[in-house]
């Protein structure tokens, strides 16, 4: 299987995430932000990360599709062991609530800090909109974590006391924030910043995250 991006986008990363937690380690290749050509347009029509390929698994043909969430799917029903998208009704239902909660609020909010503090100056070479990126830290970050600190268990997964999609989802664009040097408070947010901190040195993310690191060093 072929995952298209790069982990520095929270959707890509988010699912090399989930893939790793099933034992999975899909092949990662270039694609988005103008790599990748016809091979990563076909899994990716629209051109974003990540884009995926199971080569033969459609009748012998290849099986493309693009968006985590559908890519996420995919690999739930191919490989169900260890489920992480619970099968009750209750706890399925605020699995995909905490995936939506945090692609579109979190990831929203992630982006506006890395694309003006990160993408735009370091990869881009264009000036990034700080005014832009100091609002969403000072006005929308704070109700997210509020938000969080009111949810997270104090078994430290947010649905059925173990691991699930909605753990990952949480928590994989927090780490764009650190690369940013944007922590989370652990005095105003306490049980969110050790939440966070404890999913994200799991295996599943851990090695990811490290080589990301080099690579924000290297661009410093
Ligand atoms: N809903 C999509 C969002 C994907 C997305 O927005 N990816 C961004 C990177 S974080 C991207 O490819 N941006 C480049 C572009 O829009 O051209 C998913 O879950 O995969």
């Amino acid at each position: 299987m072929i995952v298209y991006g790069s982990t520095m986008s929270p959707f890509v990363r988010k699912v090399m995430a989930f893939a790793a937690e099933k034992g999975i380690v899909p092949e990662l290749k270039n694609g988005g932000m103008g790599r990748g050509g016809p091979e990563f347009e076909e899994a990716s029509p629209f051109r974003k990360m990540p884009g995926f390929r199971d080569p033969g698994a459609d009748k012998g043909r290849d099986f493309c599709i693009s968006d985590s969430t559908a890519i996420i799917t995919y690999i739930e029903a191919k490989f169900p062991e260890p489920n992480l998208i619970p099968t009750d009704p209750i706890a399925r239902a605020r699995t995909v609530w905490y995936e939506e909660f945090a692609d579109t609020m979190v990831c929203a909010l992630g982006g506006k800090l890395f694309f003006n503090r990160f993408v735009a100056p370091k990869v881009l070479k264009i000036a990034g909109d700080e005014s832009i990126a100091a609002a969403a830290e000072a006005t929308e970050l704070p109700p997210l974590l509020d938000y969080l600190e009111g949810v997270v268990p104090g078994s430290g997964f947010l649905v059925e006391d173990r691991i699930t999609l909605a753990d990952l989802a949480v928590c994989s664009p927090f780490v764009n924030l650190d690369h940013l040097s944007v922590v989370i408070d652990p005095v105003r947010w306490p049980g969110t910043a050790a939440y966070v901190a404890a999913i994200l040195a799991r295996p599943s993310f851990a090695p990811i995250i490290a080589k990301e690191r080099a690579i924000v060093a290297a661009m410093a």
